[in-house]
């Protein structure tokens, strides 16, 4: 371990090479974190990696040995003796401290995402150079950091160069013809793409600009993994509610003194609900090669605040009546608007709903909420002309958009799930069958 300032007894964090690994001269041997800072400790030269000497979690300081290296290669041979000793002494430079603030994307390498994950489990992504948290992100994003073009200091790969790596990776999957992969060009490098623009808007206009609020960063961060990892497919239908909506206006008039509303949204949970238990598949999550099954229901539903968007979950909904869960909701939604909402009430969804029935709208696609498998969309319902058989007659149809994961779930489950909810909303006494 060379000299690393005043740091003592720093921990380990993450050991980035293995026995047999070919390195290169400066790549990242290990990461340790200190309560300030994490670093990567480059290796002095270039060599094939014999025995690793220490683990993650172990207290490391200068002079400490990380691994035997047996240094390859003639230029090498003239440089190990010394830079050998100078890291044995502990007299090379000082590793590099990484630097967490964003760096400028340059163009990345676009191989096809299936490639990499590919390259990835078959063991043959080097190590490169990344701080733990891209190396996180990479990992969330199911990158191997080995394939991506770090633009940062000496190489660095920095948390920009990932999202421009997987932007690269849709771009060039979207670009392909359907059905095959992106072909490589020379290097492997994919389509020739250009970088994500970066534009002087002050030349065009007079602009504002505002930071993100903390919801939208922390929420656009999940909306892009879930639409990156997940294979949607969204399945449209319409329910005919022209009943349901002369029963909930009813039951609206009888509640007025009660100051209870009862919104489509509160029919919309307890029809799900019957049909998560008819088809569980959509109760469940992936866990690996596991699919697991959940014996509750608690469904979150989307609410647009000032601040962004936020999913509250209605818990164990399948045990509360319509009053119940039309009061949750509205209570969930106020805290919601005002920022209050607790992590917990945000906690442990199987299956969301987005509504945007109030505001217009006839179809969308909604992203699934993961580690959920299905997310329903409402629009807003109209009027139109459904023929009965023998003429066209006035019906108010409530359009549903199904996203579902296709690992999960396929086409014809899904499309037997839309028709069963809707059969459940446009006859509501079969909501308890
Ligand atoms: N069709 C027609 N009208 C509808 C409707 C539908 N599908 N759904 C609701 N409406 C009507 C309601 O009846 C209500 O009208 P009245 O006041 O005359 O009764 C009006 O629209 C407003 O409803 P609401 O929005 O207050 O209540 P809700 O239960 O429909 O929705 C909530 C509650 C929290 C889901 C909603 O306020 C909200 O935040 N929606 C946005 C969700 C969102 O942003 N989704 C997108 C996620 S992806 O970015």
């Amino acid at each position: 371990m060379p000299d690393i300032g005043d740091y003592k007894g720093v921990p380990v964090i993450e050991v980035l090479v293995a026995p047999g690994d070919v390195v290169r001269e400066e790549q990242s041997l290990v990461t340790l974190e200190s309560d300030k800072a994490t670093m990567d400790v480059p290796s002095p030269f270039g060599g094939v990696v014999r025995e690793i000497k220490l683990r993650v979690g172990d207290a490391v300081s200068e002079g400490s040995v990380i691994l035997l290296m047996e240094p390859h290669g003639a230029l090498a041979e003239v440089v190990t003796s010394e830079a050998a000793s100078r890291a044995s002494c502990g007299l090379h430079d000082r590793p590099h401290i990484v630097n967490e603030l964003p760096e400028p994307a340059a163009r990345p390498s676009t191989p096809g995402l299936a490639a990499v994950i590919a390259e990835k489990d078959a063991g043959l992504g080097g190590s490169s150079h990344a701080s733990p948290s891209v190396r996180k992100l990479a990992r969330d994003l199911g990158v191997d950091v080995a394939r991506v073009t770090g633009t940062g200091p000496k190489g660095r790969i920095t948390q920009d160069d990932v999202t421009a790596f997987v932007k690269g990776v849709m771009a060039d999957q979207l670009a392909a013809p359907a059905g095959a992969a992106a072909a490589p060009a020379a290097g492997g490098s994919g389509l020739n793409l250009l970088p994500w623009p970066k534009v002087d808007f002050t030349k065009f206009g007079p602009i504002d600009t505002q930071p993100l609020s903390r919801m939208k960063k922390i929420s656009g961060a999940n909306l892009h993994r879930n639409w990156v990892m997940i294979p949607h497919v969204t399945n449209n239908d319409e329910a005919d509610i022209t009943d349901l909506e002369a029963l909930r206006v009813q039951l609206n008039k009888e509640n007025e003194k009660a100051g209870v509303k009862f919104t489509m949204l509160a029919f919309v949970i307890k029809a799900v609900i019957s049909a998560l238990k008819k088809f569980p598949t959509f109760n469940a999550s992936l866990d690996g090669d596991n699919l697991v099954f959940k014996q509750y229901y608690h469904i979150g539903f989307a609410a647009d605040t000032p601040n962004g968007l936020v999913v509250p979950v209605i818990r164990d909904s399948d045990k509360k009546g319509l009053v119940h869960i039309a009061k949750e909701m509205a209570e969930l939604s106020k805290l919601a608007r005002e920022g209050k909402l607790k992590p917990d009430q945000m906690q442990g969804g199987c299956f969301s709903i987005s509504s945007l029935g109030g505001i217009g709208g006839t179809h969308f696609t909604p992203i699934i909420n993961a580690p959920e498998v299905a997310i329903l969309g409402l629009s807003k319902s109209a009027m139109k002309p459904v023929w009965d058989g023998k003429q066209f007659v006035p019906r108010l149809m409530l359009p549903l958009s199904l996203s579902w994961d296709h690992r999960v779930i396929d086409g014809a489950e899904a499309g037997r799930f839309n028709a069963y909810l809707a059969t459940i909303l446009t006859d509501y006494r079969r909501v308890s069958l």
